[in-house]
């Protein structure tokens, strides 16, 4: 083992328990060298900080709403719903409380645990937080878990979603800095930076995470894994997205005659190194599941995801489906209630 490949690993090499350190001071270096170690190795240290720290065989489902679609201000080149691009996705109003909460039964009766409501803003108007709100709390009295994702947020309006009680608040840093602003110029890595400080220090738990595949290098999922690892606190949970492709986006339409834009194996090698990297963090496997075979996600477990979004629809594109979620599950041997650490005693 090299020297930069020993330094980076935070454990001993022949270890029994792993001794799977939370740290914020990561260089890239070391997350460099956790991405070049051979691909067994990698997914047996990622096993090992995984086990330390979470169910080996739990994976938590979420279900995903689009509380608002389309006509979004930004100009995401990943991105149906953004109004600069012309996509299938028509722009909608903001849904209304009883329909979301709908959503949410529905939901919960299929056994999901987490609710995550998602809206195509740039940032919240002032004048629709009493309906987010209104969201929140009907959500939250079903027992399940909530999670907003609704673009940049003031300090008045993160305030009002802690005392709502919102557990997580999704807000991606999407890529490396260098390759977000190839990506994305209506705002800046930096603007992220600050929503994401101004939640974590309301209280609400951090959900923050990107997506690869969008013809990113190396060096920049290196760098994406980096800038989430080295956060003053790691999100709580960390969604790593396959890019999907939709057509009328730049990044669709660029990528549209790649057969695969991130190979499985590199894909798997993210997961892995997120989850060494982010020890105590809930990985999720989220959009792109629809296209990806059983024995990658499966793979993408082994590294350490332990959470995936179920059900037939993402925001506007499709997903997996809870049929063969659940029969996928059944083969792995993998239950859907999470024991946390914490719960195990
Ligand atoms: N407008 C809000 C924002 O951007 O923060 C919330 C919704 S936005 C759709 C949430 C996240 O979904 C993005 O940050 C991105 O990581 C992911 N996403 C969007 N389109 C995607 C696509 N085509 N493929 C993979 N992930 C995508
Ligand atoms: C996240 O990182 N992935 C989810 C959630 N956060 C909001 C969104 C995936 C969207 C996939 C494309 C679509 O359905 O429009
Ligand atoms: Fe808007 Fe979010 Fe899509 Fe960007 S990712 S265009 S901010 S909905």
């Amino acid at each position: 083992m090299n020297d930069v490949i020993e330094k980076a690993l935070p454990f001993e090499e022949d270890a029994g328990a792993a001794d799977a350190t939370i740290r914020t001071d990561w260089t890239r270096a070391e997350i460099s060298a956790l991405f070049d170690l051979p691909f067994n190795d990698l997914l047996w240290q990622a096993q090992k900080v995984h086990r330390a720290h979470h169910d080996p065989n739990a994976v938590q489902l979420s279900t995903l709403l689009s509380i608002k679609t389309g006509g979004c201000a930004e100009n995401c080149g990943y991105c149906s719903q953004s109004a600069s691009f012309d996509t299938d996705v028509k722009a909608e109003k903001l849904k209304a409380v009883d329909e979301v909460l709908e959503a949410a039964r529905a939901a919960k009766a299929s056994g999901s645990e987490r609710f995550c409501m998602g809206a195509a803003w740039r940032s919240p108007k002032d004048r629709d937080m009493n309906v987010i709100v209104a969201m929140i709390e009907g959500v939250r009295a079903m027992g399940l878990e909530t999670c907003m994702t609704l673009g940049m947020l003031s300090d008045e309006q993160t305030e009002r979603l802690a005392e709502a009680g919102l557990d997580y608040y999704n807000h991606n840093i999407d890529s490396s800095p260098e390759y977000y602003e190839k990506v994305v110029s209506t705002r800046t890595f930096d603007d992220r930076l600050d929503t994401l400080a101004r939640v974590r220090k309301s209280g609400i738990n951090v959900c923050s995470g990107g997506i690869v595949g969008m013809g990113e290098s190396r060096t920049d999922r290196i760098g994406f894994i980096h800038a989430l690892a080295t956060l003053p606190e790691h999100p709580g949970s960390v969604p790593i997205n396959a890019l999907v492709p939709i057509e009328g986006t730049p990044l669709g339409d660029m990528l549209k005659d790649v057969p695969a834009p991130i190979d499985d194996i590199e894909f798997i090698r993210t997961v892995a190194v997120a989850r060494i990297a982010m020890p105590g963090a809930v990985v999720r496997l989220s959009a792109g599941r629809e296209s990806m075979s059983e024995t990658t996600q499966a793979l993408c477990f082994l590294a350490g995801a332990n959470s995936i979004f179920t059900g037939n629809r993402l925001l506007t594109t499709g997903n997996a489906g809870t049929d063969a979620d659940a029969g996928l599950f059944r083969k792995l041997g993998l239950a859907t209630s999470v024991k946390w650490p914490r719960d195990r005693g």
